[in-house]
């Protein structure tokens, strides 16, 4: 990785709600990276909770920027997508992959597009098939347990065990993603973790569970992780500090009602920047 290594980011601005390009430009600053960003939709509000948003898509700006990005000879250090707007936006985003990587660049892919056994409004089996063309391309894919099973094919349930779990991993490396960190794998009562697999084999970081699961929680981690990363941690120190991280997010919001619609992160931004010391 080089010296001051650049990230795009390709997801969507939720205006309000704390999720997506709101989360992943603080985030990724903290960890000491250049961000740059491609916004996949602009939407007033995220879609989980709220009713009545606005939801501008983007895709058909996509190939304009792209294009002008290779007239300039502009190349990122890494990739990280998240929430994406449409299918056809990713075949756009598969082809941003192919032509804007510099030498030596990583993908990392959040499959951004379903929790708790659901889909999001608005996706369908045709955006979860065009995702796994661009799971394939992934040098490190980040799903929950929901998105990996759709991924795979493999039946959503929160009862499950260790051959369970391996199943879809290996389901998972042979869509084509090189590394797999797969979040909210719990193996114990009040107990949660990360499974990371891939080329330095494969490990559990096991943390504790907190009832108030806040939303935009996934994407926290993954932004953490992809700072972290491109910091030049390894996957597993990846994982697990952005995982303790998110924690901290989550403590931080208890007992606020009034914060239902995202964590309140910002504060304890500083404990990021410790753990990444
Ligand atoms: O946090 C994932 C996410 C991102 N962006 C939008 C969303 C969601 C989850 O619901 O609605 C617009």
């Amino acid at each position: 990785m080089k010296k001051y290594p650049k990230i795009l980011t390709i997801q969507d601005i939720s205006c309000v709600g704390q999720c997506s390009l709101t989360v992943a430009l603080p985030v990724i600053s903290a960890c000491g990276i250049e961000t740059a960003v491609l916004p996949s939709a602009v939407l007033s509000t995220h879609t989980a909770g709220f009713s009545g948003y606005t939801f501008r898509d983007l895709t058909d700006d996509m190939p304009a920027i792209c294009d002008h990005w290779q007239k300039e000879g502009i190349t990122f250090d890494a990739i990280y997508t998240g929430y994406l707007g449409s299918t056809k936006q990713i075949d756009y985003v598969c082809n941003i992959i192919d032509t804007c990587s510099g030498a030596g660049s990583v993908s990392v892919i959040d499959p951004a597009m379903a929790d708790h056994g659901k889909l999001y409004p608005g996706f369908d089996a045709a955006f979860v098939e065009a995702m796994k063309g661009l799971c394939a391309k992934a040098d490190y894919v980040l799903p929950n347990l929901t998105e990996a099973c759709l991924l795979t094919g493999i039946e959503y349930t929160t009862d499950y065990d260790r051959a369970y779990i391996d199943r879809i991993v290996a389901g998972l490396h042979a869509l084509g993603a090189k590394n797999v960190i797969f979040t909210g794998v719990s193996f114990a009562e009040g107990r949660t973790g990360v499974l990371v697999s891939g080329a330095d084999g494969v490990s559990y970081y096991e943390h504790e569970f907190l009832p108030n699961s806040c939303h935009g929680t996934g994407d926290i981690y993954s932004s953490a992780f992809t700072g972290a990363l491109v910091r030049g941690k390894s996957a597993a120190d990846a994982a697990r500090i952005a995982a303790d991280y998110t924690v901290e997010c989550i403590k931080e919001t208890a007992g606020d009602k009034d914060h239902w619609y995202g964590a309140r992160f910002e504060p304890v931004l500083g404990k990021l920047i410790e753990m990444l010391a």
